[in-house]
């Protein structure tokens, strides 16, 4: 299924004069405030985010998976969603792969099928937390970790072909996530896993072509719950040093311990230069991975003013990968990413919205009432209308939800996919 700009039209068309009422009732009052709105719009008109190949279809727990229809089940109907995602949100404009979930058949015509729908191939991501069907040796263990120099090897060997095919695609950069650690005290030598890992990473590294860079994530717990060997930042950041100036730390909202003040991380690594990527979803617990601001949009809108910060005045930090990484348990998957988009551009208009001058006077003055007072005036404010001024401006829709459901995008692809298409992933 394709959505052609016409159709949007009509539907746009439909709340047109509401619409501008309310940029222009809005546009005033944030100029008047000193607000560049034009410039505003441009950033979030220009601001896309990546789509993991593995969260179009449903997602499940370890206690079930209740299944979507018409779900994609090969890679071309992932890139096709994608594509129906972008048409509408003007947001999606690339693809994180998941391999060997998603390894292309034919190279050229998944490239001409991602260009005809305007999308760029961002991260690849490596996957050595499951055996693969005849693999050699198994990382029940560990993987990178491994006490084992055949199964690093043979970790290392998988993270390279992970590399190359990224490299076809025109991918830039690698994310590697470990599940290794430890479930028991005792089962691991800590000191052992983390220098194996250490050594597994820069014998990739040494593979990573020039203008690749290479993000190492981290997480807490799960699926170990004892120890994971890169559990926190701290130890990302230190292994991306060790490895060199392509190594960067990857932030997943999703993975820290309740409470993480994770704005203040994002500022530390954009002041060393070693923020590489994200991955938006959000909690209440653990890694929930639920729709992008749908439990916490204040900590969102917290960490977007650091990233705005440090993209204004971090220019040692390279511009971040940005990417959703969240999972769709009872919502239809692409209208759940939907949602988080708009959440993303929501936090990232609010951030753009605070007087930085005015707050730096105030801190310098320690006025903390005032300080408050700025962030959380930006906070308030509606920028809905901005967002859908970004949208029209490139052809999307004012409301991509609404225009989904108007368009019965999710009816359609029942009816070319069937109810029982179920898609690779997790
Ligand atoms: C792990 O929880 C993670 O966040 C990593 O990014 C994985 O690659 C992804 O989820 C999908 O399993
Ligand atoms: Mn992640």
């Amino acid at each position: 299924m394709n959505i052609n700009k016409d159709q949007l039209q009509d539907i746009n068309n439909k709340n047109a004069t509401a619409h501008n009422e309310h940029f222009d009732f809005l546009g005033n009052q944030l100029s008047k405030k000193g607000n560049d709105v034009q410039k505003i719009v441009d950033r979030l008109s220009d601001f896309q985010v990546a789509i993991p190949s593995w969260a179009l279809g449903a997602g499940g727990t370890r206690f079930g998976r209740f299944g979507f229809q018409g779900e994609p089940s090969n890679l071309e109907q992932k890139i096709e969603d994608i594509g129906l995602i972008h048409s509408l949100t003007q947001t999606a404009g690339a693809v994180s792969l998941h391999i060997p979930w998603d390894v292309p058949n034919d190279y050229n015509a998944i490239k001409e099928l991602a260009a005809a729908n305007d999308i760029l191939f961002d991260a690849v991501n490596s996957n050595t937390f499951q055996d693969q069907k005849n693999a050699a040796e198994s990382y029940k263990f560990g993987s990178l970790s491994n006490t084992s120099q055949a199964v690093r090897e043979q970790a290392i060997a998988h993270n390279i072909d992970v590399i190359n095919i990224g490299n076809k695609l025109g991918s830039k950069s690698l994310t590697v996530w470990l599940a290794d650690g430890s479930s028991f005290p005792g089962q691991n030598n800590f000191q052992t896993a983390l220098q194996n890992t250490q050594n597994s990473l820069k014998d990739i590294y040494a593979s990573l072509p020039d203008d690749w860079k290479l993000f190492i994530e981290y997480k807490p717990y799960e699926p170990n719950f004892y120890s994971t060997v890169i559990q926190d930042w701290g130890t990302s950041f230190m292994l991306a040093n060790e490895c060199g100036d392509k190594a960067y730390t990857l932030v997943d909202l999703g993975h820290h311990l309740p409470n993480t003040n994770i704005e203040q991380i994002v500022s530390t690594l954009m002041l060393k230069g070693k923020l590489g990527g994200f991955h938006f979803n959000d909690s209440k617990y653990g890694d929930d991975d639920l729709t992008v601001g749908s439990i916490k949009p204040y900590s969102l809108f917290l960490i977007f003013n650091e990233l705005v910060y440090g993209m204004e005045n971090n220019s040692q930090n390279p511009y971040p990968a940005w990417m959703i990484d969240a999972s769709h348990n009872i919502k239809d998957p692409l209208e759940d990413i939907i949602q988080s988009l708009e959440a993303i551009q929501e936090a990232y208009a609010k951030a753009l919205l605070i007087d930085q001058n005015a707050l730096r006077q105030a801190q310098s003055e320690n006025d903390v009432v005032k300080c408050q007072e700025i962030l959380q005036g930006a906070y308030r404010t509606d920028v809905r209308p901005l967002l859908e001024r970004a949208r029209l401006n490139r052809g999307g829709a004012l409301s991509p939800i609404d225009a989904y459901r108007a368009l019965q995008v999710r009816e359609h692809l029942i009816e070319q996919r069937g109810v029982n298409a179920v898609a690779s992933g997790l």
